[in-house]
């Protein structure tokens, strides 16, 4: 059965249950849930793991310390682990214009206060990772925003952050999370590869990977198990923000699974080593939204039914991978042989030059592509 265990390492921001449904068209449809509470609740359903905003578990000073102390007796209780810690740059209309990249100087020097704050809370919990989403690092108009110095700010601020955790002897890495709109109407670093470029820029690229969203790169219509696959190939998926999506619209946060179900499978698939020797080994996060029309019954309901269709897609995944007729399908589509260097070691570039080649031929050759994905097909739909 697709009962998730710890060892599964299903992880799920506690903003994600929490999410009360407010939109742009209407108020809360749903009553604030206690975040402690939500650590025992997802505990049960048989997550590992939980992530939390700054503001999401300690919303404000005075009662920071008692939470604080509730919190971790719950996760003593439990055994979750705190995986990862983010820090919201985004609600307060203080960063309306910005965090860590906003024009104002004087909000740039609270943003970095705010995240150097919750990196010591961070640390203090064990979190491996450490988020940052900029969901308001952007523009809606064309003048309004030096890009090339908001990206100093955006590297400063980077450079900032590693440097005060290799100071303080910290091990967290940081995951930049990519996103192309929404809130803002343009937003910095919009895509996996935009972030991946920017951290080949930083003082300690080392330390900083990404954090990509099924929902996020779909918005922009690209492929999400393909950028994930480019992330692993540069050995920069620190993290995962797994969710659905049905293509270029709005951000949905829909439950794992739902939206596009071909692409989640090839995203497990992915997340697997996809038949090679890269597969990814961290959390594995949900950041979805319970849609606003469902109570708290609802809830529950997609946080179980997130982890479940991992772990059905992991199944399907795995038994395809398995399957003798897969093997051979993937020998008739040459798959295999795209391993082997385009020029062998001791060649000259004159060998592949002077070489003759059957272009009719090549040009004629099956690729076997349709009866592969068919097969898979087939596997996704249950009736192989
Ligand atoms: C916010 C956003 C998410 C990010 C979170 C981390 S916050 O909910 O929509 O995609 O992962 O800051
Ligand atoms: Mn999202
Ligand atoms: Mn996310």
């Amino acid at each position: 059965d697709y009962t998730p265990q710890p060892s599964d390492k299903f992880s799920f921001g506690l903003w994600t249950v929490g999410w009360e449904g407010v939109d742009v068209f209407g108020p809360a449809s749903r009553p604030a849930l206690d975040p402690v509470e939500s650590t025992y609740k997802l505990a049960e359903l048989g997550a590992a793991a939980v992530t939390f905003h700054d503001d999401d578990l300690l919303p404000e000073e005075a009662t920071r310390e008692k939470t604080l102390a509730r919190f971790t007796q719950a996760l003593d209780e439990t055994g979750i682990k705190v995986e990862m810690v983010t820090t919201n740059l985004f609600s307060h209309p203080v960063f309306k214009e910005g965090g860590l990249t906003a024009n104002d100087r004087q909000v740039r020097r609270y943003a970095v206060a705010k995240v150097l704050r919750n990196i010591d809370l961070a640390a203090s919990l064990g979190a491996e990772t450490f988020v940052l989403w900029g969901g308001r690092e952007g523009a809606e108009h064309g003048a309004s925003k030096n890009v090339p110095a908001a990206l100093d700010r955006m590297k400063e601020s980077l450079d900032l952050f590693c440097q005060y955790v290799v100071d303080q002897g910290y091990t967290m890495r940081f995951a930049l999370e990519p996103k192309p709109n929404e809130p803002r109407g343009d937003i910095l670093l919009p895509t996996i590869g935009h972030a991946i470029a920017l951290i080949s820029e930083l003082e300690h690229p080392h330390l900083v990977g990404v954090n990509p969203e099924v929902g996020h790169e779909e918005m922009a219509g690209l492929n999400f198990a393909q950028g994930i696959a480019q992330a692993l190939w540069h050995d920069k998926l620190f993290h995962v923000d797994l969710n659905g999506q049905h293509g270029p619209r709005f951000d949905q946060d829909l439950r794992f699974g739902a939206g596009n179900l071909r692409g989640a499978f090839w995203t497990v698939d992915t997340l697997l080593g996809a038949g090679s020797d890269k597969a990814y080994d961290g959390y594995l996060h949900f950041d979805y939204k319970p849609p606003r029309a469902e109570a708290v019954d609802g809830v529950w309901e997609s946080a179980r039914a997130c982890m479940r269709n991992y772990l059905i897609l992991r199944d399907k995944v795995q038994a395809f991978r398995a399957d003798p007729e897969v093997a051979q399908a993937l020998e008739a589509a040459q798959v295999g042989d795209i391993v082997e260097p385009t020029l062998t070691a001791g060649e000259s570039l004159e060998d592949l030059r002077s070489a003759s080649y059957d272009v009719v031929a090549l040009g004629e050759r099956s690729v076997a592509m349709e009866a592969l994905d068919q097969l898979a097909m087939e596997h996704l739909l249950g009736v192989r």
